[in-house]
């Protein structure tokens, strides 16, 4: 019986409202809203998402006022992808108290690392002549900010990661363990 009436009514409201070529096309929607069936699609839909996902390791670390990351370690797959996200959970400026997180490659000396990039404040403190010592680096960011990096990780091994903002790579540093 409601069937049959909602069809009526979709039908008298085509009948005065559009012409014959979208008659069939509107009577199918009607039909497919009453019924209370499709949930099992958007659960499939849902898993495979979820499986896709599981590929990249997303991988999060914060920076605050204090001059200090929330993590020691960071960890991934080699050859795996990541996505690395930085929040800032101060208030601070960039200009006082921004942070990044730069990735070097095994054997790069740290220290004349941060030491060159005190000149580079023009490019984020990212020293243009030693951009092949890195693996991949954030945005720099202040407080209440957050960014994201991707990038592939490399072979198996330990990797230095710190702030290249001046003055913090003592305290704002970690290891990037690749397995
Ligand atoms: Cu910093």
């Amino acid at each position: 019986m409601k069937k049959s009436l909602i069809a009526f009514t979709a039908m008298a409201f085509l009948f005065t409202a559009c012409g014959n070529n979208e008659s069939t096309t509107t009577e199918d929607n009607s039909a497919t809203t009453e019924e209370v069936a499709p949930s099992e699609n958007d659960a499939t839909e849902a898993d495979t998402a979820a499986a896709d996902d599981s590929e990249v390791a997303e991988l999060t670390i914060e920076g605050n006022d204090a001059m200090q990351y929330n993590v020691k370690t960071l960890e991934a797959k080699a050859g795996q992808k990541v996505k690395l996200t930085l929040v800032h959970t101060g208030k601070a400026p960039k200009s006082a108290m921004g942070h990044n997180v730069v990735i070097v490659k095994q054997g790069v000396d740290v220290d004349a690392f941060a030491n060159a990039a005190i000149a580079a404040q023009a490019n984020d403190y990212i020293p243009a002549d030693k951009e092949g010592d890195i693996i991949a680096h954030t945005a720099l960011i202040g407080g209440g900010e957050t960014t994201s990096v991707e990038f592939t990780a490399p072979a198996a091994g330990i990797y230095d990661f710190f702030c290249s903002f001046p003055g913090h790579h003592g305290m704002m540093k970690g290891k990037f363990i690749v397995e």
